[in-house]
């Protein structure tokens, strides 16, 4: 996709009004800290935890969507990151096919705008500034029909890696 239809902002991604969320989940779909616990909390825990079940868990690398429930975005596309081991894991890999499912996912549902996490930078410790290059350089290589993706930085610093991923 064009670099245009890539912008970093700074906040909480439950707080983004675009039609889909990706949430950085684990292998089960059970729930968990991070953006996963914001993600509940704000769509309602019990429904969310309802609708995750039924999916059967989740590969790593992979992705599969639930309605918003209680959010303002439609869809949430939970996807689950690799965990950091050294890099020599296949971790890239992994964490480029976050991305092109989510994107592929987005498509499916029909939805134009995707506001993404920095996906496995918490718990899961990948670098921040490596995990920014990854998210910048295969969005750029992915064909899609979403019209916007926004890259939610947490905190200041992920958000100088972005920006800097992105080139601005
Ligand atoms: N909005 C945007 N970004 C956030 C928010 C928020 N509300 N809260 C945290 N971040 P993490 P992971 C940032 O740990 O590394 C869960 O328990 C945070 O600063 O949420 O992929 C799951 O269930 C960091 O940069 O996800 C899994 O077990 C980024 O989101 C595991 O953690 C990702 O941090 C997944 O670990």
């Amino acid at each position: 996709m064009d670099r245009s239809r890539i912008e970093v902002v700074l906040g909480d991604i439950t707080a983004q009004q675009v039609e889909a969320i990706v949430n950085a989940a684990n292998n089960a779909l059970a729930g968990g800290g991070g953006v996963d616990g914001a993600i509940h909390r704000a769509a309602g825990a019990e429904l969310l935890h309802a609708a995750c079940r039924e999916l059967g868990g989740c590969a790593t690398g992979d992705a599969k969507a639930t309605p918003g429930f209680a959010l303002g975005a439609e869809w949430i596309i939970h996807t689950v990151g690799p965990v950091w081991h050294g890099g020599s894991k296949g971790e890239a890999g992994l964490l480029a096919s976050c991305y092109r499912r989510c994107l592929e996912l987005a498509d499916d549902l029909g939805a134009r705008s995707v506001a993404f996490p920095a996906i496995s930078t918490g718990v899961y410790g990948y670098p921040r500034d490596l995990a920014a290059e990854v998210a910048v350089t295969t969005l750029l290589a992915t064909d899609s029909r979403v019209e916007l993706v926004r890259l939610v930085a947490f905190d200041q610093a992920n958000f100088e890696h972005m920006k800097s991923a992105l080139g601005g």
